[in-house]
């Protein structure tokens, strides 16, 4: 049983080299938007669980979702208790970010809570990801270590600062800095269309780069196409949240309602 476990391969993708595109789901939780952004070549979503309003229902429907498509699920959970994450993981996530990292300590705790003995001390469940407790142990163990993806935000001042020592810690796969928590924490107004543009913001993004480089692991961030995505790849990252489901749903709709008017004003009557 153990050796059916579902495996993360964006994390193999990553490991490969490869530069992931990550659709973000906010705000509208309905298996269809799952099925969409996997019918349209994304091999993997991201759910905010940290600023919406979805629960863990919500939560286990999108999932299931996400397996009849065989695409892969990062959560970004509350920065909170450690209930949330191992919930998140039995529900059978791929991965968890963590957002609002300010320390190694906090990157500590998070890997602790995450992975199993001897990686941490994640509590025993009997979740979907276990087959609902009928995996093989310890070699289940062993397989949802290597597995699960665990990122930290860098969005605050400290987490700049602490980011080598972030980077530093074992299971710690990714950084992805947020540039709009991290505008607010370095005072500068976030441009939305182009937002690590700032000198402070480019120099915040660069260092934490630095850290990644340094102790080999992934650095993301979530800018829309455009400059700011230019900037990001050039300088090493390759998670990149692209878009979300309202921006996709308003461009979409937006752009039908254009081109409908422009065919009632220019087209004549027979
Ligand atoms: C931020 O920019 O603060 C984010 O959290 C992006 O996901
Ligand atoms: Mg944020």
């Amino acid at each position: 049983m153990a050796n059916n476990y579902r495996k993360n391969r964006t994390k193999s993708a990553l490991l490969s080299g490869e530069t992931i595109k990550v659709p973000e789901i906010n705000r509208v939780f309905d298996p269809t938007v799952v099925e969409t952004i996997a019918s349209v070549g994304y091999q993997c979503v991201w759910i905010d669980m940290e600023h919406s309003h979805a629960d863990f229902k919500d939560l286990s429907t999108l999932i299931l979702a996400a397996r009849t498509w065989e695409i892969d699920v990062f959560v970004r959970i509350p920065h909170g208790p450690y209930n949330q994450v191992i919930k998140t993981l039995e529900l059978g996530a791929s991965g968890l970010i963590w957002p609002h990292c300010k320390s190694k300590e906090e990157a500590e705790a998070f890997v602790e809570m995450a992975k199993y003995h001897p990686e941490g001390m994640r509590g025993m469940g009997g979740g979907r990801d276990s087959f609902f407790g009928k995996s093989e142990k310890p070699a289940y163990f062993n397989i949802a270590n290597e597995n699960v993806l665990l990122g930290v935000m860098i969005e605050d001042k400290e987490g700049v600062e602490a980011s080598d020592d972030i980077a530093s810690v074992d299971g710690i796969d990714l950084l992805f800095v947020g540039p709009g928590d991290l505008s607010q924490s370095y005072g500068v107004h976030r441009d939305p269309g182009d937002p690590i543009s700032k000198p402070v913001i480019l120099e915040a993004f660069e260092k934490v780069g630095a850290s990644c480089k340094k102790h080999g692991k992934f650095m993301g961030t979530a800018v829309d196409p455009g400059e700011s995505m230019s900037m990001a790849v050039s300088r090493g990252t390759t998670w990149l949240n692209c878009c979300h489901d309202v921006t996709a749903i308003t461009t979409g709709y937006e752009s039908a309602m254009q081109q409908t008017n422009h065919i009632i004003e220019n087209t004549n009557l027979l």
